[in-house]
């Protein structure tokens, strides 16, 4: 086999895929050509390393390493994440986990590791649900968290629906989804998207638990009129609305230790001099416990109702996509931190290792130190030394947990 890239290598192939000039974040956004080009990427590495890749209906993809004993077929370890990135994202959230998990192999590989059991890297789509507003839409969908009759009807900003979106990138959803009956333990290496690590001056940490967290739109409707002529007394003004929810939805996150955003907002007709007919804006909200999370949101909606009576305006709230409060193995998570006397600590991000740990399967996930905690922005960062000691570790959990008779 010719010899493959390292990891380092392998970043700097992946650096300018996507990247704007003018910000340097990441627009990978799923079924897009920057992400179908990362996908093709990642076909071409695996291959390389003579790994048989299998991609899905919708562009999820698995690659397996197998062991030479083919008495060996028993429940395999999964590792992998996601590709696509938030608008104006960062280059690691996502793409880390995939290269580290390539070069974890190459470093298993170099040590003359054998495993026991499949060995697999597995990518899943859309996980940031940037384009069409379902979070870790990919693997929802492997594991039947969402079925594809209810995703199919999703659509992004321009109104394009996702079935049309996945077609038109050139996959064929009626050949259907990855099955992931072979996995038995999944591992996804991320960058951790907070201070956690830095703050404790180490490189490697791993997940507890991952927060309840959600996305809810907000169609505030008021009535269009003119900016001037229209008295104060006389306006219907969703905007204002809108507003003093944003502040509601604030201090109710730091009274309550939670976390609340409005990070997303369409006015309508978005026009300098009318008052709008209409705004809708997204909260996204995370708790520490789901009914930390329940309770804010009501709040939130109940000082925004109040807020559209004294407005004479109207509110709608939907709930697009809800994920409930992920404890990982804690078993697996302790058998883990062993290795490395890694600390184990909570995430406020969610994860596909939350939706595959959702859906029975034993479930880590191995976090690199983010030297300022910043994600979902161009200035996300890791060291790279740091991102070497991440695949370092991902092939020590690997070799533990695929080595010939490891336990299951
Ligand atoms: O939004 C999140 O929690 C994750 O980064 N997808
Ligand atoms: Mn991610
Ligand atoms: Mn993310």
């Amino acid at each position: 086999m010719a010899p493959t890239p390292d990891f380092e290598q392998m970043w700097r192939d992946l650096a300018p895929v996507g990247r704007s000039a003018s910000s340097g974040g990441y627009f990978r956004q799923p079924w897009t050509a920057a992400e179908s080009e990362l996908r093709s990427w990642f076909a071409e590495q695996c291959a390389a390393r003579g790994l048989v890749v299998e991609i899905d209906g919708i562009g999820n993809q698995v690659a397996w390493w197998e062991p030479s004993d083919p008495r060996a077929d028993v429940p395999g370890v999964l590792t992998g994440s996601h590709l696509d990135s938030v608008l104006d994202g960062g280059a690691y959230d996502g793409p880390l986990g995939v290269a580290s998990a390539l070069a974890a192999i190459d470093t298993l590989r170099a040590r003359g590791f054998e495993p026991g059991r499949p060995l697999g890297i597995g990518v899943f789509v859309e996980e940031e649900g940037s384009r069409f507003g379902r979070a870790c839409l990919g693997s929802r969908l492997v594991t039947g968290a969402t079925t594809w009759d209810e995703a199919r009807e999703l659509r992004d900003r321009d109104g394009v629906f996702l079935a049309d979106a996945v077609t038109e990138a050139g996959h064929d959803p009626s050949a259907g989804l990855l099955s992931l009956d072979r996995v038995g333990t999944f591992v996804e290496l991320h960058v951790e998207q907070g201070r956690d690590l830095v703050d404790r001056g180490v490189a490697v940490g791993l997940a507890s638990e991952i927060w309840p967290h959600g996305r809810w739109r907000f169609d505030f409707a008021g009535q269009a009129n003119h900016a001037g002529t229209t008295r104060m007394e006389d306006r219907r003004d969703p905007m204002l609305t809108y507003a003093m929810t944003a502040l509601a939805a604030n201090k109710q996150a730091r009274l309550a230790g939670q976390r609340a955003t409005f990070g997303r907002i369409a006015v309508e007709p978005n026009g300098t001099n009318a008052v709008p007919s209409l705004v809708t804006a997204w909260l996204d909200a995370r708790a520490s416990s789901d009914a930390g999370l329940a309770e804010m949101v009501e709040a939130i909606e109940r000082q925004a109702d109040d807020r559209a009576g004294r407005d004479g305006t109207s509110l709608t709230v939907t709930a697009e996509s809800v994920s409930g409060s992920v404890g990982f193995d804690a078993g697996l998570a302790a058998r883990l931190a062993g290795l490395g006397d890694w600390p184990v600590i909570p995430t406020q991000a969610g994860h596909d290792a939350g939706i595959l740990s959702d859906a029975g399967i034993p479930t880590a996930m191995v976090f690199v130190r983010n030297p300022t905690g910043v994600s979902h922005s161009p200035d996300e960062h890791a060291e790279t030394a740091d991102c070497l000691s991440g695949v370092e570790a991902l092939a020590d959990v690997l070799a533990e947990l695929a080595r010939p008779g490891a336990p299951t």
